[in-house]
């Protein structure tokens, strides 16, 4: 499924029906993720479409519901709670893993992210628009300053350099270069994908 297939999902495609609960095996999905990719979906959600926009929001005024732009741990886990079953442990890690900027707030987009959680794949010019967002000062790298930026900081910027131990563009360059960027992202590892 590509980021463009994801949001034609009967879940946000029903346009004028009741809303749906919030899918869980999507903030499921979305907790497994690495850091790295949690980010590139934060990003991803700020180039949707007009159209997945608006499907998005439906769900998003949903949650919303004192209109105040940005959710606190207890407000979204209350819903869930009201929707779904699962131990307060769970939903706690759940809400957490969405928090991708550390702030202790959910916001629209971090929301989004979540929900495009089970994209196997990113296509190419999608990733370019990643990599150019997280390469603000455009030296053709992701700094670790670049990454201490997107992830609020510094600890959590060190542990994407982390994930990319394995990485063989990264290795060959000692830089996250958009070939490692892609080389990390393009597809969705199995050791990644939810149960
Ligand atoms: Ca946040």
């Amino acid at each position: 499924m590509t980021a463009d297939t994801a949001l034609a999902h009967p879940w946000l495609a029903a346009p004028g029906t009741a809303p749906r609960p919030i899918p869980l095996d999507r903030l499921r999905a979305f907790v497994g993720l690495t850091r790295l990719r949690k980010a590139a979906l934060n990003i991803l959600a700020h180039h949707l479409t007009e159209r997945e926009a608006a499907d998005l929001a439906v769900a998003w005024r949903r949650l919303d519901v004192g209109n105040k732009g940005v959710l606190r741990f207890e407000d979204l886990k209350r819903t869930l709670r009201r929707d779904h079953e699962g131990t307060e442990e769970e939903l706690d890690a759940l809400v957490r893993a969405l928090d991708v900027n550390g702030d202790h707030l959910i916001d629209y987009y971090e929301f989004s992210a979540a929900m495009l959680a089970r994209n196997r794949t990113i296509r190419d010019d999608r990733l370019v628009e990643v990599f150019e967002e997280m390469d603000a000062d455009a030296t053709g790298h992701v700094s670790l300053d670049n990454l201490e930026r997107i992830m609020g900081s510094r600890a959590h910027a060190e542990e994407v350099l982390g994930e990319l131990a394995g990485n063989d563009a990264f290795r060959r360059a000692g830089k996250l270069t958009f070939a490692a960027l892609k080389e990390q992202l393009a597809r969705l590892p199995q050791s990644q994908a939810a149960a």
